[in-house]
């Protein structure tokens, strides 16, 4: 019949060019279902910033506006990870009135990236916080004494990463910070001091204005302290059981970041006139409403704005995938000893050795070098 003559050759026409090695045979009759590879473009998504992650939702700072929301992370997002510090694109609901619930649709590029390292609860390495260029590692002076070693790890973590660090010695009430004054003397870190009547509240601003910085340390060392003494507003839980985001919930991996401002006239004012009286030397942004310098492509790092993050206790950062040669980026000024240094077993790297020929001024520094070297080689936890 001529129709079905017809159908035949249409067919034949069809399906000549094609063979066995064109049929996709998808594994799953479940993931059989035809479904559109197309996404919504999101063409009114905003620009927001992730303050804290708490089982699933997402707490953000949406940009243009200041206002603080909570978001569920997009199904299209699969297994992407969105951490603390994260740019995201978000669509929904974004009022952030009780019940509200925003939806992250795109996870911007991140410009650094800090994990944190496989421990005994943990067998994968994660990503503590996004974007951040800033790290203060926080060390006491006593209570607990100071680990060096951790400060040496997390300095090469932050150089890996392409963050700065920047050592915090909080409890100096208690002990003298001279330990880790002499422990750094070889290395260009700036150190900052913080005691109890005396908390280092506008040096960490300072580190925080136009930044992202991260506060980093063991348990008890005083960070959450200091966030709460440049950001009373965060009135971030303190003492021996990290509470996250004021719900008294132990959690080993929420951080929580908190806006910072510049002290202005305009903000001296602010706060005189604020019943809460929070005299201190930065504010929190999330309640602060629309604000004339948030901008859409910049989530308000300026000169006059910042983010301080608090984490939890982190013990041990992951340094496995961090190469020798990569700590001499902290060393720029020991160059000439990058031969013998990547040819010598690092076991029998003798740092008086190495500084003999060098100017004496160096000779700390390959100290430091060395030591540094070891503590990547040993992978020692703390
Ligand atoms: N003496 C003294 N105690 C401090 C100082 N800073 C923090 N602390 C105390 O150390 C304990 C742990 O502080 P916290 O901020 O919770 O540490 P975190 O675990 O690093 O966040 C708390 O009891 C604080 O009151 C300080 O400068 N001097
Ligand atoms: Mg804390």
């Amino acid at each position: 019949m001529a129709w079905s003559d017809q159908s035949d050759v249409d067919e034949r026409g069809l399906w000549d060019d094609y063979d066995e090695s064109d049929v996709r045979v998808r594994p799953s009759p479940k993931a059989n279902r035809p479904r559109s590879k197309r996404r919504p473009a999101h063409h009114d998504a905003q620009q927001a910033f992730v303050i804290a992650v708490d089982r699933g939702r997402y707490q953000l700072e949406v940009a243009s506006t200041g206002q603080a929301v909570t978001a569920a992370r997009a199904r299209e997002l699969r297994r992407k990870q969105i951490v603390v510090g994260d740019r995201v694109a978000v669509v929904g609901d974004l009022s952030g009135d009780d019940g509200t619930l925003g939806r992250i649709v795109r996870v911007e590029p991140r410009t650094t990236v800090l994990r944190r390292s496989a421990d005994d609860i943990d067998s994968v390495e994660r990503v503590v916080v996004a974007n951040a260029d800033r790290l203060i590692i926080v060390v006491a002076a006593a209570q607990p004494d100071p680990s060096l070693g951790f400060i040496d790890r997390c300095i090469v973590a932050a150089l890996d990463a392409g963050i700065i660090p920047i050592v915090a010695v909080t409890k100096t009430d208690l002990a003298s910070a001279a330990p880790v004054h002499e422990h750094l003397a070889g290395l260009d870190i700036e150190v900052l001091e913080s005691r109890a009547d005396r908390f280092a509240s506008d040096a960490v601003l300072d580190v925080a204005l136009g930044h992202i910085a991260v506060l980093i340390g063991h348990s008890g060392v005083g960070k959450s302290t200091l966030l709460n003494a440049v950001v009373p507003a965060a009135d971030r839980a303190t003492g021996h059981v990290n509470a996250v985001t004021g719900r008294g919930r132990h959690t080993s991996s929420s951080a929580l970041a908190c806006r910072v401002e510049a002290i202005s006239a305009d903000a001296a004012v602010a706060d005189s006139g604020d019943a809460a009286g929070s005299s201190g030397s930065g504010r929190e942004g999330g309640s602060a409403g629309a604000n004339a310098s948030h901008d859409d492509n910049h989530v308000a790092v300026d000169a006059q704005h910042g983010w301080l993050i608090d984490t939890p206790g982190v013990r041990s950062f992951g340094l496995g995938h961090v190469q020798a040669d990569r700590v001499f980026q902290a060393f720029p000024d020991l160059e000439s000893l990058v031969p013998i240094v990547t040819q010598t077993p690092i076991g029998q790297l003798d740092a008086d050795e190495l500084a003999a020929g060098l100017p004496a001024e160096l000779h700390q520094r390959v100290h430091s070098l060395v030591r540094v070297l070891r503590n990547l080689h040993d992978r020692p936890k703390y």
